[in-house]
């Protein structure tokens, strides 16, 4: 009871720890104090008007900045532009092309270095492919690939000739392959025979020719060769990429694209129901990745960026290919796993491209912790000067280690709060301008209004709620394909006129927002609600603790009781009663777990995010429904023989 609003969701974390920029990464960057945000605050459509206007080439201006129907908005209408032109031609034309646009390197290590005009040339032929297949401006794209150039190529085709692209990310089933292509019925998917990950060659086209099958609006398939892997083509339908490429033709000029014209759809599966097409559109979206990819990753012309993505995820469309690539980067684009062929993958990419900025996912960031500081501390790390995480909550102690051991104390953090809703980042440092606090994504950006609510939707200045955006934004989703119900009733109709991002969030007595995961994830114990992430914090807060998951299984007397599993850091051993104490001590003793498993391994979506529905099942002893986002359904059979056998501790 926390808040003069009620008990929305109680506040139990403190952190006293402080990071002002460091005063050598201050000298040199773009943001450096708080004149932009007052800039955004005073007239904010005229401060993404000239965001607009300086970061992007538009064919033509447009007539408005913003029309705002809630939970309609059109952003820039009039203007005409196209995103491949921004991202490619542009460059080339002002004397870029010789510029490293991806420095890729496949798992197996093999690399290939492409300029800004080598990516133009590829382009411009596959958008004639493209054109060949029949397709056409609005016609839907299906692209199910590893993480190639091809990729890339592929999207930025698409969006040369203003058809529309559906990425389904390549660890997907055939069945979800097919269920996307078939909501948006693509004409037509762009495959590859395989990929490498963890050494071996996983199949696609096996598993795209089985959503084939259920498919009738696909009328080509393309097929890129990288696996090397057997398959079977066929004949009329199925075709070679790099056949197609031989006799297309090299120029292909840039179709003129309304600003809301649709780019792409991408699909999120939420945690019930069919997945959810996201639809972005042209001219805003192109304007908030490249503003936030600039000024959050404070990009200057001699970095080297890696943002360890997957390009199947909204953060792969929008930090690795739309938002570096529209402000003329040099990026890092790797195709594997971090662990081959040893754990120290990622650290000897750093070192052998002089990677300066570094995007990754605080799970990737607990994995590393589990496997020790010796990795990154056998490579030079030097240049690195910027890291970012996305993706979830980053635990305080997991925040510290990131900085400690990979940003050698130098480096800045942006921990980056977004959604595939908001197109980009929403919530964030800017490196130059703000003190960061382990664990907390600080404040909104200049341009973005976000509040905390309570139940009645009103305004908490102070403690925890529901996490709102309550002005619209370029990046905006501007729909659900084919639902425009589900639109209104996932976003828009628990707060009215704002829009609800389904996360907690507690505002702390500087004004900074703590993210608390998902609203549906908090626990009610004896009437506190409280927040799973604060709990796991806690947990990683000890020594002793990489990794915690903490779910509310129903309990006789208190309504739900706490129950966590925990991954300990290599080498580190530690008791039950020993955790619950220290959770005791951190948060209250309201907060400590009544039972704790431990366990190596954590179930995780593939893009890896804890899947605390299924160990809130494992917890309440019911049988698991659906697992087939899970990226290791072993973990879970796994965690459940635990279960079986380990009494509850009290
Ligand atoms: C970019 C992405 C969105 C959900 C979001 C949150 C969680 C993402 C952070 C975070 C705390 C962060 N898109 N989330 N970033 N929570 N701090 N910095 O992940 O659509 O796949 O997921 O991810 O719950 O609602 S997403």
């Amino acid at each position: 009871m926390s808040d003069a609003h009620g008990d929305t969701i109680d506040a139990l974390g403190h952190e006293d720890r402080r990071f002002p920029p460091p005063a050598d990464f201050v000298a040199g960057a773009a943001v450096t104090d708080a004149a932009m945000r007052a800039e955004a605050l005073a007239d904010s459509e005229a401060f993404w008007a000239r965001q607009a206007s300086e970061l992007l080439t538009w064919q033509e201006p447009w007539s408005r900045v913003l029309d705002w129907q809630v939970p309609n908005a059109r952003w820039f209408d009039g203007g005409r532009l196209n995103v491949a032109e921004n991202c490619l031609d542009r460059h080339v034309a002002a004397g870029n092309g010789s510029r490293v646009a991806i420095h890729w390197e496949g798992e197996p290590g093999d690399t290939r270095t492409i300029t800004y005009a080598d990516l133009l040339a590829e382009v411009e032929r596959f958008s004639n492919v493209l054109r060949s297949l029949g397709v056409a401006k609005g016609d839907r794209v299906n692209i199910y690939l590893p993480m190639i150039p091809e990729a890339a190529v592929a999207m930025l085709s698409c969006a040369r000739i203003g058809a529309v692209h559906s990425v389904v990310f390549g660890g997907f089933s055939s069945q979800s392959l097919a269920d996307r292509i078939n909501d948006a019925e693509a004409k037509v998917l762009i495959t590859a025979d395989g990929g490498y990950r963890r050494g071996e060659v996983f199949a696609l086209k096996p598993a795209a020719d089985e959503a084939l099958a259920t498919t009738p609006s696909i009328e080509h398939v393309v097929v890129v060769r990288r696996g090397g892997n057997e398959v079977t083509m066929q004949p009329g339908r199925d075709h070679w990429y790099h056949e197609l490429m031989e006799e297309a033709s090299p120029s292909c000029p840039a179709e003129g694209m309304d600003a809301e014209d649709l780019l792409f759809l991408l699909y999120t599966s939420g945690t019930t129901g069919k997945p959810k097409g996201i639809m972005h559109t042209t001219g805003g979206y192109l304007t908030h990745v490249t503003y936030t990819h600039r000024y959050v990753f404070d990009l200057r012309p001699d970095d080297v960026y890696w943002c360890t993505a997957d390009v199947g995820w909204i953060t792969g469309h929008s930090y690795i290919v739309y938002g570096p690539l529209a402000n003329g980067a040099t990026q890092v684009m790797y195709e594997g796993v971090p662990n081959h062929p040893g754990n120290d993958r990622f650290w000897d990419i750093v070192e052998r491209y002089g990677v300066t900025i570094f995007y990754t996912a605080p799970t990737a960031i607990r994995t590393f912790m589990k496997w020790g500081a010796e990795e990154p501390a056998a490579h030079d790390l030097s240049s690195l000067r910027l890291l970012g995480t996305v993706g979830e909550p980053i635990n305080p102690e997991a925040w510290m280690w990131y900085h400690t051991h990979i940003g050698q104390g130098r480096c800045p953090i942006v921990d980056t709060w977004w959604q595939t809703e908001t197109g980009g980042i929403m919530i964030s440092p800017l490196p130059g301008e703000t003190t960061t606090k382990p664990g907390s994504a600080t404040f909104a950006l200049p341009g973005v209004s976000a509040e905390v609510l309570d139940d009645a939707g009103q305004v908490v200045t102070h403690g925890g709620g529901y996490l709102a955006l309550t002005e619209p934004w370029p990046g905006m989703l501007r729909g659900i394909w084919g639902d425009p119900q589900r639109f209104v009733d996932t976003y828009w109709s628990r707060f009215e006129g704002r829009y609800f991002a389904g996360d907690g969030a507690r505002l702390d007595d500087d004004g900074y927002l703590w993210l608390l995961g998902r609203v549906d994830d908090v626990m009610n114990v004896s009437g506190h609600r409280i927040s799973t992430t604060e709990v796991e914090s806690a947990l990683v807060s000890h020594p002793a603790v990489a990794e915690a998951a903490v779910v509310g299984a129903t309990d006789d007397t208190t309504g739900q009781a706490i129950v966590a599993y925990v991954s300990l850091r290599g080498g580190a051993d530690v008791d039950v009663t020993t955790l619950r104490n220290h959770v005791a001590t951190e948060i209250g003793a309201i907060a400590k777990p009544k039972a704790i498993f431990f366990t190596p391994d954590l179930p995780k979506t593939r893009s890896g995010k804890i899947m605390r529905r299924l160990l809130r099942d494992v917890a309440e002893g019911r049988d698991l429904g659906d697992t087939t986002t899970l990226a290791d359904a072993s973990v879970v059979s796994e965690l459940q023989q635990r279960a079986a056998q380990a009494p509850a501790e009290d």
